[in-house]
């Protein structure tokens, strides 16, 4: 596991160190089904070190069966930070006992407290309950089994799958709408609203892919098919219609990210996020784009040559309105791609009024 920064990318990461097609879910599986209940840190340091009494000093390579075999023991087994060796075995810990904790056992009060004061995640399988809980900072995380999760996450995909179909119903129109130069604040706002719900929700079906481990690859192959690509798009908008002077992209992707549900169902919020004019009738104002979003649908034409030719003409109509001759004007634009661009526009110009 990398070194982490919020306690967020910390129940991520352990979730994935405990994922199913690992050999730390196995051995807890195996725990599991001998009821014999665990003990587990994630991680050996000094805080740790100075909480540990009795027990055994090891240091062997991690396996399945051997952690199995280690927690048949009294105690709390210690594993190094990467889960490749195991460190301590059959410990006593002795955290502070003045952290709170709202757990009841002996072993579960003893993990969150080990969790809070060490900073480290704590595993523990409980012999009576018989289930697996993560200790993360100050959360509790309790594992499920794969058929639960997955049945979330299907859940989650025909959620995504409408929200994806009214993607592309609305991204559709903002092309169409972008050719004959009759874009409104609210047609801008309503892809980004889309776009934004769809990232939210390949959001959450990643956690579930984290978690699943090896029994998610058919979830990540259906999540791929249903929104790759849509990151760049989401980038491509603003960089049209968003002013670059007054904000950036990622203050506005993040204040996005932070828009609570009910203010992401709300267009003119939207359109405040994006320094567009949101408020009543402004809603209806014109707006025109950049190019980069339509430009990113001419194949095969480099970064540098869209920034250069959205600088250079400095709107989406310009460019359609630009001969050969204009856009060989643009530095790095030969006789070649000016017809590629001029073609590739056309095609785009086309394909949008017939839907
Ligand atoms: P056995 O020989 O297995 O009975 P042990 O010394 O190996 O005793 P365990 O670690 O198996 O003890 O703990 C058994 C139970 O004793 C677990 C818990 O319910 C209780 N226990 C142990 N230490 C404490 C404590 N400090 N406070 C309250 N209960 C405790
Ligand atoms: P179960 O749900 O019964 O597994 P519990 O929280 O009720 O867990 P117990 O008091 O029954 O916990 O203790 C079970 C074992 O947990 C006993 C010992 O092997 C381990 N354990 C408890 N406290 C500590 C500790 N401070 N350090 C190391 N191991 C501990
Ligand atoms: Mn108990």
């Amino acid at each position: 596991m990398a070194h982490q920064h919020t306690p967020d990318d910390l129940l991520r990461s352990t979730l994935a160190a405990v994922a199913p097609g690992g050999a730390l879910r196995d051995g807890l599986e195996r725990i599991l089904r001998g009821r014999t209940g665990a003990l587990i840190v994630l991680g050996f340091d000094k805080t740790v070190e100075s909480i540990c009494s009795g027990g055994f000093v090891l240091d062997v390579e991690f396996s399945a069966t051997r952690l199995r075999e280690l927690c048949k023991m009294d105690g709390a087994v210690v594993v190094d930070r990467d889960i490749s060796r195991i460190v301590r075995a059959a410990v006593q810990l002795l955290p502070d006992v003045t952290i709170e904790t709202s757990e009841s056992g002996t072993r579960h009060r003893t993990a969150e407290r080990v969790a809070k004061q060490t900073g480290l995640p704590v595993i523990s399988v409980s012999a009576s309950m018989r289930i697996i809980a993560l200790y993360v900072d100050n959360q509790r995380y309790v594992l499920e089994d794969s058929t639960t999760i997955l049945s979330r996450a299907n859940q989650a995909l025909a959620t995504l799958e409408r929200y994806k179909a009214r993607l592309d119903e609305v991204s559709g129109t903002l092309s169409a709408l972008e050719i004959e130069d009759l874009v409104t604040v609210r047609d801008v706002s309503a892809v980004v609203q889309r776009l934004e719900m769809v990232r939210r929700i390949s959001e959450e079906i990643e956690s579930y892919v984290v978690e699943l481990g090896t029994d998610g690859r058919l979830l990540t192959l259906q999540l791929d098919e249903l929104v790759g690509g849509i990151g760049s798009d989401r980038e491509l908008v603003i960089r049209d219609y968003v002013d670059p002077s007054r904000r950036d992209d990622e203050s506005v992707l993040a204040a996005l990210a932070e828009l609570d549900a009910t203010q992401l169902l709300d267009i003119a919020h939207i359109a405040r996020v994006l320094g567009l004019p949101g408020g009543g009738d402004a809603l209806d104002a014109a707006v025109g784009p950049r190019g980069y979003r339509l430009l990113s649908r001419v194949p095969r034409l480099p970064g540098a040559i869209v920034d250069r030719l959205v600088t250079h003409f400095g709107g989406l109509q310009k460019l359609l309105a630009a001969g050969i001759d204009d856009l060989m004007a643009v530095d790095g634009v030969g006789e070649q791609r000016a017809r590629a661009v001029r073609e590739g526009l056309s095609r785009l110009a086309e394909s949008s009024i017939l839907e």
